[in-house]
């Protein structure tokens, strides 16, 4: 029987890279995001490829009742969790607080604070049920440092590294291993995302140096996924060769 993997924002960047990771090694896959047609894609290209089962569900992280509809009624062969991967997050803006604005910082708090909550808290039961589970927290470098104008992404970030000791504490009496995975520059559409669609600003983010990759940070997600069962990965830090910290990068201009 595979394992069976929950991966939260698996229509872009980092989640999808997981999703067709943990796949690609015999994990059955429930992805979800909010952009069903991504999903649907995702969901065939999943199972043509790798042959293993893939479930796809439209979800948005922040809409709790709407997440607690789609994991109550997720069929009982699905409900039998092993992993869930907590990615779907976003930063939005690069401002001083004291011109940020107002819908940016509630659309971060809602998504990498209270989504990664919502859906911790509707997953993890299942997992105490059968006493076995592990659950891995994408953070950021962003959740170690604070840098020039990105006090709230940098703010909720620090908040899931918090958060994440305090689930690490709370589930180790069910056997339930819990991790945080904390990359510095991945590029994705991240920045296309934080900066509102703007492709070309987006692009200068990466330009000089070689970013990390999507794909670097699923194999560091397969590697905690498949150690061994008493051992537990609590934190790990991943960076680009080029930046030695979330301000500090070696770019050729
Ligand atoms: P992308 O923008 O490429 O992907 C973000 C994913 O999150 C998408 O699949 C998106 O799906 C999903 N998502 C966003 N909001 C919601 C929501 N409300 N409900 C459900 N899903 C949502 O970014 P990355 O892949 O780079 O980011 C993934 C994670 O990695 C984030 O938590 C980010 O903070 C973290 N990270 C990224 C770094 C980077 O440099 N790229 C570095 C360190 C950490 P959809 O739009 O379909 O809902
Ligand atoms: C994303 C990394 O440094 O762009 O979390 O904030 S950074």
């Amino acid at each position: 029987m595979n394992k069976i993997a929950f991966i939260t924002g698996a229509t872009a960047g980092i989640g999808k890279a997981i999703a067709n990771k943990l796949s690609e090694n015999n994990f059955d896959v429930i992805i979800t995001g909010r952009r069903g047609n991504i999903l649907d894609a995702l969901e065939k290209e999943i199972k043509q490829k790798y042959g293993v089962r893939a479930l796809s569900l439209i979800l948005d992280v922040r809409d709790r009742e709407a997440c607690k509809t789609a994991i109550n009624k997720l069929p009982e062969e699905w409900k039998n969790i092993d992993l869930l991967v907590n990615n779907a997050g976003l930063a939005a803006g690069l401002n001083t607080i004291q011109e940020g604005e107002f819908e940016h910082w509630d659309r971060m708090i809602d998504t990498n604070i209270k989504g990664l909550l919502n859906i911790t808290r509707l997953i993890s039961p299942l997992m105490i049920a059968k006493n076995q589970g592990q659950i891995i927290n994408i953070g950021s470098i962003a959740g170690k440092e604070v840098y020039p104008n990105g006090n709230v992404y940098c703010g909720t970030k620090h908040a899931v590294d918090a958060i994440t000791k305090g689930m690490r504490i709370d589930m180790v009496q069910h056997n339930i291993r819990v991790t945080s995975i904390d990359p510095g520059m991945v590029e994705t559409e991240f920045s296309i995302v934080r900066f509102d669609g703007d492709k070309a600003k987006a692009k200068q983010v990466y330009e000089g140096f070689t970013p990390l990759f999507a794909d670097d940070i699923a194999d560091t997600v397969l590697f905690v996924a498949t150690r061994p069962a008493h051992v537990n990965i609590n934190d790990i830090i991943i960076m680009p060769t080029a930046q030695a910290s979330a301000v500090i990068v070696n770019k050729k201009s």
